[in-house]
């Protein structure tokens, strides 16, 4: 959506805020030995504290509150039985709507103790290529150059971006227009950003991977050669001093 007035600024605030709440709470929230649907259940909590309802489940009906993914499952993993385990890579996705307005963010991180290094350099990768990514937002730049920016962070530290899981609009719905903002250069994309536009940024990250393809349910995507992943999801606003981001907690 393109945000034209002050109200539909605070009501986009507000929902942001919540959801960046919610994430910061359930990942201090995570701990080894939990399963995911413990986490989800305390997260869909605090949600509805909150006044807000999970976009997932009113956008598309999704089986939980959240999307947990561990290792393998890199995005849209269902809270479930599975226990979270010590050096396991994580990602909560937090997505949720109030009085008609969607919010989206997202991180991943290690639960415990990593037993390799190349875990936290996948994050920690997945972190600049996204503060890379805020440096290219302003009214009048190209889409493209998020994807740009994403992609050059990758390949300079030794990583690759999964191509096929992207960033997108967001605002009146959660998958809003632009349909998709890559995670690498598509010169054919000359969507052009302009103020007051609403969009959530989201690289995926990886050891190795630049695919993922269905798995074990009709939801995950995931990763089938053993490769580390890592999500970090920002709901932001176009404004004339570059991005706002929405779903930010200061500390
Ligand atoms: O938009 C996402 O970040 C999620 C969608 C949840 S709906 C089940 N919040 C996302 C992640 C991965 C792929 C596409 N979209
Ligand atoms: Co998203
Ligand atoms: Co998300």
């Amino acid at each position: 959506m393109i945000v034209k007035t002050d109200e539909e600024l605070q009501k986009l605030e507000e929902i942001g805020q919540i959801c960046g709440r919610v994430l910061k709470a359930t990942v201090e929230h995570a701990k080894v030995g939990m399963t995911t649907k413990e986490l989800d259940n305390y997260a869909g909590q605090l949600l509805e504290e909150a006044g807000a309802k999970s976009a997932p489940i009113s956008e598309y009906d999704f089986p939980g509150y959240t999307c947990i993914s561990i290792n393998e499952e890199v995005a849209h993993g269902i809270p479930g039985p599975r226990q979270i385990k010590d050096g396991d890579i994580v990602n909560v996705d937090i997505s949720a709507v109030k009085d008609g307005y969607y919010s989206d963010t997202g991180i991943s991180f290690i639960a415990g103790q990593a037993d390799d290094p190349l875990k936290q350099k996948v994050i920690d990768v997945t972190a600049l290529a996204f503060e890379e990514a805020m440096k290219k937002i302003k009214p009048g730049a190209k889409v493209s150059q998020i994807g740009r920016a994403v992609f050059n962070t990758a390949r300079q530290n030794g990583l690759t971006v999964v191509k096929n899981l992207t960033g997108h609009g967001v605002g009146k719905s959660l998958h809003d227009k632009p349909q998709h903002i890559m995670n690498y250069y598509d010169p054919t994309d000359r969507t052009i950003l302009k103020e007051g536009m609403v969009i959530a940024v989201e690289p995926f990250i990886s050891s190795k991977a630049t695919l993922v393809t269905d798995g074990k349910n009709d939801w995950a995507f995931e990763t089938k050669d053993g490769s580390y992943v890592a999500q970090k999801e920002h709901t932001i606003m176009v404004t004339k001093d570059g991005p706002k981001l929405l779903t930010k907690i200061e500390d």
